[in-house]
């Protein structure tokens, strides 16, 4: 089989994994988890050198970042799906920002501070402030998100979109670390995450334990 997608466990892992399923793509999941030693073998750096999940493999294309790897299958396997806004477009300029806003504001800025010096507190240290100042930073962000939300489940176009996937998994990924979100977020993650190909990759992703 051509298409790879190694990883799973995390909020992050889950999002090529949905994606997959969306799609109804054949594929083969390698369910390694980060630090683990899994992603520090000779094969895997070979494929990332970042040592990290998720990483896709398509014949002879290696990609790391979930957001690239969403962006890139929705395009290839299914530019007629709606699932990415087709390329220079309105539509896509916006699917731009979001993603970008999701990956820096919801996640690298605030979640995953949080998960560093929290979960991860023995690699990176303990520091309450900044788990602080993340949770505040994040509930500020998040905001954002909330008001384009006020009538509509989607974040673009009327429709379901990477975008949602990728807004839903940093909002279940706060849930899970017990960070406030609104009622209107909470049955946004809801409606989103009732959807079959959901379900069917967080069996998958969460068949794992989480590394270390
Ligand atoms: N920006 C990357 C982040 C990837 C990432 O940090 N993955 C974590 C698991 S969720 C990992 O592999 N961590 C291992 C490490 O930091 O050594 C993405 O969205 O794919």
């Amino acid at each position: 089989m051509s298409l790879v997608i190694w990883g799973g466990a995390t909020a992050r892992t889950i999002r090529p994994h949905w994606m997959c399923h969306e799609l109804e793509l054949d594929y083969e999941p390698k369910l390694i988890g980060s630090r683990t030693g899994e992603t520090q073998t000779d094969a895997f750096r070979a494929l990332n050198a970042k040592e990290k999940i998720p990483v896709m493999v398509d014949g002879d294309l290696v990609l790391s970042e979930s957001a690239a790897i969403v962006t890139y299958l929705g395009d290839t396997y299914g530019p007629d799906s709606g699932l990415v806004p087709a390329p220079f477009t309105r539509e896509r300029a916006l699917y731009n920002q979001w993603l970008s806003f999701i990956q820096m504001e919801l996640d690298a800025h605030t979640l995953y501070v949080m998960r560093k010096h929290r979960d991860l507190a023995t690699l990176y240290g303990e520091a309450p402030n900044a788990i602080e100042t993340a949770i505040a930073g994040f509930q500020k962000q998040v905001a954002v998100a909330d008001t384009a939300l006020a009538d509509t489940d989607y974040l673009i176009a009327d429709r379901f979109t990477a975008a949602d996937l990728m807004m839903t998994s940093v909002l279940t990924w706060a849930e899970a670390y017990g960070v406030e979100i609104s009622q209107r977020l909470t049955d946004y993650a809801a409606t989103h995450t009732a959807r079959p190909a959901f379900q069917a990759a967080a069996r998958l992703n969460f068949s794992i334990s989480p590394g270390a």
